[in-house]
């Protein structure tokens, strides 16, 4: 198949599993199109004959307050799919790739229509990752175009169960809406155990002491004051060391919470980071304490590290996250449950090792690139022969 993908291609989830996907497509052999302003963060690949980018070039005009994104992207789908005769355009994230794609596949069937010729009827799937639903898209100002275009989508995906009811009741769109998970390239993410993860460790943290982790973009809705509110009750009672990846708007008021409670000796906030399968590999746990979050990849990427979670209880990190098995679940805000949790899998080496079993295996069964993209592969089919 041609395919022609368009996401945000900064850090975050929504970009991250875009470009996995378009590099696991390309790796079996379809051809692959990323359309964006700039090169996705995770398409750092050699040279491939079957995955091309085409960067949205923006006008600017002192008219224009505000880019005007949408259009050219919209504009710049026109010409990548007549140029290379895409089957289809897969959006990910619906503001405002849905929409773009929606305008883009009009002017296309407006064209082959005046051309009287038998139009390659290319096809949309948007898939919906989280914010796009459960804030960004409830803005007034952009409710009605969103609901439209994911109506107008041939194809709708959504990343977890809580993800599809949450579209159907809020937005009451009545179309069917395939779950198709989001997935982890366990060749990429396993445990690494050799001696430079065992010196990292070693300059981290003493013998003794566990480490704990936790990435994000450091936006509000991630709550990572929580993380080091549970930090600083769990190193009350064990020694262990905080490793915080990302950064964004709460960056700051961490760092000084972690000084006001005394903890920042043993906090390390190490910011955007290429790569963090270092850090997974010497971690002993995961602490995602969100208040929305439709599924949790940084949870599936420690888990396929064998790394156990406590989570809170927001969205769809339930259907990752199953509680008294890959790690604990409790309330949004309960950052002493949180705690409590921590401890328990930190002192109790025969749980810790179930636990961490359970993680890689509920990755490996559930959440491997193996088990999801042939998932893709079909509905990209079902929609194409529609
Ligand atoms: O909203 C974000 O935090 C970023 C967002 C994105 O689209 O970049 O992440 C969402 O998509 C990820 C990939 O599908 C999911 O793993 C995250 O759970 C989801 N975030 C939220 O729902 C808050």
């Amino acid at each position: 198949m041609k395919i022609g993908i368009l996401c945000y291609p900064t850090y975050g989830g929504s970009g991250v599993v875009a470009t996995e996907l378009g590099l696991e497509l390309a790796n079996r052999g379809h051809v692959v199109h990323f359309i964006s302003y700039s090169k996705p963060m995770r398409l750092n690949v050699g040279f491939s004959d079957n995955l091309f980018f085409h960067k949205v070039e923006m006008a600017s005009y002192p008219l224009f307050d505000f880019p005007l994104y949408s259009i050219a992207l919209a504009s710049r789908i026109v010409e990548v799919a007549k140029f290379n005769g895409l089957d289809l355009v897969h959006a990910h994230y619906a503001i405002p790739h849905a929409t773009s794609a929606y305008l883009a596949r009009e002017i296309i069937n407006d064209e082959v229509l005046k051309k009287k010729k038998n139009g390659n009827n290319i096809k949309i799937i948007t898939t919906l990752h989280g914010t796009d639903i459960t804030l960004t898209g409830l803005e007034i100002s952009f409710l009605p175009t969103l609901k439209f275009s994911i109506q107008k989508s041939d194809g709708v995906t959504a990343v977890s169960e809580f993800l599809k009811i949450k579209t159907q009741s809020q937005f009451e769109i009545q179309k069917d809406i395939r779950v198709i998970p989001n997935f982890i390239n366990l060749n990429i993410y396993k445990k690494l155990d050799n001696k430079e993860t065992q010196c990292f460790k070693d300059r981290i943290c003493r013998k003794n002491e566990k480490i704990i982790v936790h990435t994000s973009n450091f936006r509000p809705l991630k709550r990572v004051e929580d993380v080091i509110r549970v930090f600083k009750l769990v190193r009350d009672k064990v020694p262990s060391k905080l490793l915080l990846i990302g950064d964004g708007p709460d960056r700051s008021n961490c760092e000084y919470l972690a000084k006001d409670l005394g903890v920042d000796s043993d906090v390390i906030f190490y910011g955007e980071q290429e790569s963090f399968i270092e850090l997974l590999s010497i971690a002993d746990l995961f602490i995602l304490p969100s208040q929305s979050e439709s599924f949790g990849l940084s949870a599936l990427e420690a888990m396929a590290c064998g790394v156990p979670v406590i989570s809170s209880n927001a969205g769809g990190l339930p259907e990752l996250n199953l509680h008294g098995e890959t790690g604990y679940i409790a309330e949004i805000g309960d950052v002493n449950k949180m705690a409590d949790y921590a401890v328990k899998l930190l002192t109790d080496p025969n749980i810790y090792r179930i636990f961490s079993e359970n993680a890689l295996e509920r990755a490996t069964n559930l959440f491997s690139s193996e088990k999801i993209i042939p998932q893709y592969e079909k509905y990209y089919e079902e929609v194409l022969s529609k």
